[in-house]
């Protein structure tokens, strides 16, 4: 700590003292109706029943506002510490008294070149947020080389003060560690969103460009909040007309919105548009006639939008066109797209979710079958896209095996934050534990210590290019999210994008104080009932390694049984493999063989049954029903009982809020608690519908003191679900 001089000291406590009489005068209940719509930017004023000091004078902000994002900046600055202090900061050129906020880089302060602060290690996005002295008064600082790390600076000095941390002493700097943090929206042109259960799009295609919601502003202000950077607008399933210049002049539209904000637009880039929208008889891309339309519409493009990030591609995967259907590889389409945005300094993030048209044997090792030979064949402005798991973003897989298996290639990320398979908008499934579990996995290719998060950080493999993308959970609902504990989702993963190696928890004990209350009567049980609800759906949908076992097309509601689907990998049977002798996927050495993907030693851990993980046995094994568990007791029953928990922990996550009533607004509670009432019931849906259809193939008895399904297998194979959301 700092050494103070008794006048500092002195002056601190007067502060405290006057900021404390404002917040008491100002003391309102947090009983008030609220719709969601702030998200976590709520600044309300910060009650006087809180313990913190806030020594800090909010009536000096010296700042400039010479460039947009300055502007933006001084704004939100002033929102917030009106709202969260009840004070209109003044505005001021130089600092006139004590605890004034000055805010900025070097180059365009005069006053903070004079501070000398070493910016060095800060880079472009980084910032410091610092307690100095200046002209003889007590002052913070928030620094950066360039007015979007100011900016970032400037919300994570207001986060402080909205989750009730000690300010008064500030000596912290922050950059981010992964260069693109991207928001990955699945719109459609038509207003619709591809496994979106939040409303429809937030892009008013129709009303673009002259038209600039408000939202578009509020959901900038939201994504720079947490260090997004990025955003694809429409969805990897892409129409070609999103290339046409009708709509580019309304994405440009989108970019000018965004661009104070740090956040570059991106497209989702169907691979024959060539043809579609250009009048070519072909899109392979070794044809220079296709070379040279990409060349022409990069250039359009830039000309209209001169920091646009680039593409993203959904290739020769679930139908979509793509190189292969020219004979080409996935390198050569991803080059001859790069190549025509390199000149501007665009990239092609690429996806490495792919699989043929005809199911293989194992559609688990696919992407890596079609990419690790292609390491070191993509140009420089390449990433490839890679989701976490090796199948489709299931409540729990292994780590994707490419993940460490292209050294030579800088690997995105790819999470899903909209819930397809973790219980859509009703659900209270937070994700953050889901993320941290893949970003800590140890991929062991380079030693001990080689986690995934080093991976996509880039620094495993040296990588300046890197990035990490989120399939966004964003509509038109006026909560943005489809429910409240939703936006946590969004949350925490522009965070974890910040920073791979946070803490989930510790985002969720942020996210909580922002978005409800300080009162850790009710932060603490929120966070613990936050915490479990990942593996809680685990339990409930897919325990022990089972994966796929929605419901056809929708995803909605368990389908073990189902063989509807016309390929075999689109078919739960072909997951679970269950039989009268046992269960699970033989992914062995004796069975397809996924394990070798693996780095050795995890290959051989995964290989033998004994090793496996018991969270993944079902995954990498097909073992008999009376398979002896950890615990002593058969698969069998352990299948049963981790239903069952799902079950029981739903019900307890109920209870949780069923005692925190009173501590926030009636809206929220209230829809948060319906939301609750309906995972209870989907849980047991879930659980008594694939227990009766597991124990129709295991022939075993339910083991005792479990209770049987509420309806018979018959039951839940007759339901069915036409107009599901997000299909
Ligand atoms: C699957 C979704 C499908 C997406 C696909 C993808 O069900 O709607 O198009 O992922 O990521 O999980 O391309």
């Amino acid at each position: 700590m700092r050494n103070k001089s008794p006048r500092h000291r002195w002056l601190s406590r007067a502060f405290a003292l006057a900021i404390l009489i404002v917040a008491s005068v100002l003391h309102v209940t947090s009983a008030r109706a609220e719709d969601g719509y702030e998200l976590w930017l709520r600044y309300h004023p910060l009650t006087a029943g809180q313990a913190t000091i806030y020594r800090i004078d909010a009536s000096q902000l010296v700042m400039g506002s010479a460039t947009p994002t300055q502007r933006v900046t001084r704004e939100e600055l002033q929102r917030g510490l009106l709202g969260l202090l009840g004070q209109a900061p003044s505005l001021s050129d130089t600092v006139t008294r004590d605890g004034a906020i000055i805010v900025g880089t070097p180059a365009s302060s005069p006053l903070i070149a004079r501070l000398r602060l070493d910016t060095a290690d800060l880079g472009h996005e980084g910032y410091l947020i610092r307690h100095v002295n200046v002209d003889g008064h007590a002052a913070t600082v928030i620094i950066a080389n360039d007015d979007i790390g100011a900016l970032y600076g400037a919300f994570h000095f207001l986060r402080l003060l909205q989750t009730d941390q000690p300010i008064a002493h500030l000596d912290l700097r922050d950059s981010p560690r992964v260069k693109l943090r991207v928001l990955d929206h699945w719109d459609n042109l038509d207003g619709s969103v591809e496994r979106g259960y939040a409303g429809t799009s937030i892009w008013d295609w129709f009303k673009l460009p002259d038209w600039l919601a408000p939202r578009y502003t509020d959901y900038a202000r939201a994504n720079a909040s947490i260090g997004i950077n990025g955003v694809v607008l429409n969805n990897v399933n892409a129409t070609p007309q999103i290339l046409t210049p009708v709509y580019l002049e309304k994405v440009a539209a989108l970019a000018n919105v965004f661009r104070p904000y740090g956040i570059r637009v991106y497209l989702s880039a169907r691979f024959s548009a060539p043809i579609e929208i250009g009048g070519l008889k072909t899109a392979d891309p070794l044809d220079p006639q296709v070379q040279q339309w990409w060349r022409t519409k990069a250039g359009e493009i830039y000309k209209l939008i001169p920091d646009f990030g680039g593409f993203l591609v959904k290739a020769n995967s679930e139908g979509q066109p793509g190189p292969q259907d020219y004979g080409r590889t996935h390198a050569d389409g991803a080059n001859m797209l790069a190549d025509a945005l390199a000149p501007h300094g665009g990239v092609v993030m690429w996806r490495a979710f792919v699989y043929s048209q005809s199911a293989s044997a194992d559609r688990a090792k696919q992407a890596y079958d079609e990419f690790k030979s292609l390491d070191g064949h993509f140009r420089a402005n390449v990433l490839l896209q890679v989701k976490n798991g090796p199948i489709d973003f299931q409540p729990r897989e292994p780590f994707n095996p490419l993940f460490g298996a292209m050294p030579k290639t800088p690997l995105m990320m790819e999470f899903q934050i909209t819930k397809e398979y973790l219980g859509f908008a009703t659900h209270l499934v937070y994700l953050g534990p889901l993320y941290e579990e893949v970003l800590s996995a140890d991929t062991m290719t380079h030693g001990k210590g080689s986690t995934v998060a080093k991976v996509i950080d880039g620094t495993l493999d040296n990588h300046t290019l890197s990035g990490i993308a989120g399939v966004a959970n964003i509509g038109t609902d006026q909560n943005w999210s489809g429910s409240v504990f939703n936006q946590a989702n969004w949350y925490v993963f522009g965070r974890l994008a910040w920073n791979p190696t946070q803490s989930s928890r510790a985002i969720a004990d942020d996210w909580v104080r922002m978005t409800f209350t300080n009162d850790v009567a009710f932060v603490k049980p929120v966070v613990d009932m936050m915490m479990g609800s990942r593996e809680a759906a685990v339990d409930y949908m897919t325990p022990l390694g089972l994966h796929h076992l929605m419901g056809p097309g929708h995803h909605y509601g368990p389908a073990p049984w189902d063989a509807s689907e016309p390929r075999a990998d689109w078919r739960p049977v072909y997951y679970h493999r269950a039989d009268s002798e046992g269960i699970g996927f033989d992914r062995t050495r004796s069975g397809s063989d996924a394990v070798d993907q693996y780095e050795p030693s995890i290959a051989a851990q995964f290989n033998d049954v004994k090793q496996t993980p018991e969270e993944l046995l079902l995954w990498f094994h097909h073992v008999s029903w009376d398979y002896r568990m950890r615990s002593g007791q058969t698969l069998w029953y352990e299948l049963v009982a981790h239903y069952t928990q799902g079950v029981d922990h739903v019900m307890q996550m109920r209870e949780t809020w069923s005692r925190l009533d009173g501590y926030i607004d009636t809206e929220r509670y209230q829809q948060t608690a319906t939301f609750l009432a309906i995972q209870e019931r989907e849980a047991q849906w879930w659980r008594d519908a694939c227990i009766a259809y597991f124990q129709s193939i295991s022939g075993r008895p339910l083991p005792p003191g479990f209770a049987p399904p509420q309806h018979s297998l018959k039951y839940y194979e007759s339901l069915s679900f036409p107009y599901v959301p997000g299909h």
